[in-house]
C-alpha cells in the first residue's frame, strides 16, 4: 500500500463516522470488468472495490498461470477427472446436496474424491441426473488437508487476509475451499461467513452469480422474518408471505446484479452483499473467505447482531441462570463459529503481528504483510478503532478477561501509542 491509498482509506473511513461499509445501499448498474493485470494495480483494487464494497470481475488473464488451470483441466476445458482421482482419490471430502433443504442450507455429508467422482460421471452419463440427487463438492480445504501441489498464486489485491493469517498463525484451520459440481449445483441465498470478502476463481467452468446489496435482503424477508432459500423461485413472488416485497423498490428483478462468471475469471464478493451461486457446466472453483482493516468494522458489527439473536432466543432463562451471559457466548460460539473473547484473541494475534513489524522496520513489514509499512499502519489505526467499541460493550465487559495477555485495555493503549507514531509515516 502506498501513502496515498493509505491518507485516502483513512479518509474514508473518518467519512464513514463509525459506520459500516455498505455499498452504497444501491446497486451500480452492472458490475465492473477487469481486463488487463498490467494495467490494475493493487490501489486501483483497494481505492474502486473493496472501500466502496462492490463487486467486480478479474478477465482470466489475472490466473493465467496458475497450475490447476494447467492440471486439472481436459483440452476441452472440462474437468481432469484422471489427475483429480490419481492426485487426490483418497481425500476425504465434504459434499452437500443441493436437492435436499435443512433450513437455508443443505444436509452435507462426507466421501473420499473417489467416490464423488464416480457419482460424477454417473450423473452426466444419465444425463445430469441421477437416484442420489444433486450433489456438490463444497468448502473442502484442500491447502489445509493435503500437502498441495502449485494450485494457485494468490493475488496481490487478495493479500490483506487476516482470516487466513490468525489460522496460519495458530496452524489450525483455513478459510481456503475448492468447490466442485455438476452443472445444476448450486450455493442458496446467503451472505458470507462474518461478513467476510470473498473471492472466487472458475479453474473450469461457468457460473452465474446473483448479487444484492447489504440491505437489499430485507425487502426479502417472508413474514416471519426469514430469509428465502432461493430467490428464484416462483414462490418469492407470492406477497402474502413476503408482504414487504410489494414496497421494495425498484422491484426484485432490478435489485439483482446478475454475473456470468467464465472460466478462468475471478470476482470479487464485497462484505455483507447476499448471493446465490449456480453452476452453469461442470465447474471446479477455488474460493476463500477474507476479513481484513476494511470490513473488520462489519464483522464485529455481525457479531453483535448474532449475540442480541442468542439473546433474544434465550431470554426466558435470563433471571433464572446463573451464568446466563456465559452461557449465551457458548452458544453464539456454536452457531456462528466465534464468539467476543475468540474475536479478541483473533484481533491481539493480528495486532501484535503489526506492532512487532513496526518494531522491526521495514523488512519486518514487507515480510509479513506483504504490502509495506503503510498497510501495517493502517491495520493497526483500523483494530484500535474496532477495539475501542470492544472494550467498551458491555457483553464484552462481562466476559472474564484475567487470563488475557495482554490486557485489552492495555493493547488497546500500545495501538494508539502506534497510531500517533505512524501518523506522519
Ligand atoms: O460457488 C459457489 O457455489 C458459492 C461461492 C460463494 O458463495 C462464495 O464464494 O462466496
Ligand atoms: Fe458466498
Amino acid at each position: 500500500m502506498d501513502r496515498e491509498t493509505r491518507a485516502f482509506a483513512e479518509r474514508h473511513f473518518r467519512g464513514l463516522g463509525g459506520r459500516v461499509l455498505d455499498g452504497g445501499g444501491r446497486a451500480p448498474g452492472s458490475v465492473a470488468f477487469i481486463k488487463d493485470p498490467d494495467a490494475f494495480s493493487y490501489a486501483d483494487f483497494f481505492k474502486g472495490y473493496l472501500l466502496p464494497n462492490v463487486p467486480c470481475v478479474f478477465s482470466s488473464a489475472f490466473t493465467e498461470g496458475w497450475g490447476s488451470r494447467r492440471r486439472w483441466v481436459t483440452a476441452a476445458g472440462k474437468p481432469d477427472f484422471d489427475y483429480l482421482l490419481q492426485k487426490y482419490g483418497d481425500v476425504v471430502v465434504p459434499v452437500a446436496n443441493c436437492g435436499v433443504r435443512e433450513y437455508n442450507s443443505n444436509p452435507k455429508e462426507h466421501m473420499p474424491l473417489r467416490d464423488y467422482i464416480s457419482y460424477w460421471k454417473e450423473y452426466i452419463q444419465g444425463g445430469y441426473s441421477s437416484p442420489r440427487g444433486c450433489l456438490y463438492l463444497k468448502d473442502w480445504h484442500l491447502c489445509r488437508d493435503s500437502s498441495a501441489e502449485d494450485v494457485f498464486t494468490l493475488p496481490v489485491y487478495f493479500s490483506s487476509d487476516w482470516l487466513n493469517e490468525f489460522w496460519d498463525a495458530l496452524d489450525v484451520d483455513d478459510y481456503r475451499f475448492v468447490y466442485a459440481g455438476p452443472t445444476g449445483t448450486w450455493s442458496p441465498f446467503h451472505a458470507d461467513i462474518f461478513r467476510s470478502f470473498s473471492w472466487s476463481v472458475n479453474i473450469c467452468g461457468r457460473k452465474k452469480w446473483l448479487f444484492f446489496p447489504p440491505g437489499q435482503e430485507e425487502a426479502l424477508r417472508d413474514c416471519y422474518g426469514g430469509l428465502p432459500y432461493d430467490v428464484t423461485s416462483p414462490a418469492l413472488l407470492n406477497t402474502h408471505l413476503h408482504p414487504l416485497h410489494q414496497y421494495s423498490s425498484p422491484p426484485l428483478e432490478v435489485t439483482a446484479l446478475e454475473v456470468t462468471q467464465e472460466a478462468g475469471e475471478m470476482v470479487f464478493v464485497p462484505s455483507g452483499w447476499h448471493h446465490q451461486v449456480h453452476n452453469l457446466d461442470d465447474t471446479i472453483s477455488i474460493n476463500h473467505n477474507w476479513v481484513n482493516g476494511c470490513n473488520l468494522a462489519n464483522m464485529w458489527h455481525f457479531l453483535q447482531q448474532e449475540l442480541h439473536a442468542v439473546q433474544q432466543e434465550v431470554s426466558q432463562w435470563r433471571d433464572s441462570m446463573p451464568d446466563w451471559h456465559h452461557h449465551c457466548q457458548v452458544i453464539m460460539r456454536s452457531c456462528s463459529g466465534i464468539n467476543f473473547e475468540e474475536f479478541y484473541h483473533f484481533l491481539k494475534v493480528i495486532a501484535e503481528r503489526r506492532l512487532l513489524i513496526l518494531g522491526e522496520g521495514m523488512e519486518g513489514h514487507i515480510a509479513a504483510t506483504g504490502l509495506g509499512p503503510q498497510q501495517a499502519a493502517f491495520d493497526i489505526a483500523r483494530i484500535a478503532e474496532v477495539l475501542t467499541s470492544v472494550v467498551q460493550h458491555p457483553d464484552f465487559q462481562r466476559v472474564d478477561t484475567s487470563a488475557f495477555s495482554p490486557q485489552p485495555e492495555e493493547l488497546l493503549q500500545q495501538l494508539e501509542e502506534a497510531v500517533a507514531a505512524t501518523a506522519s509515516l
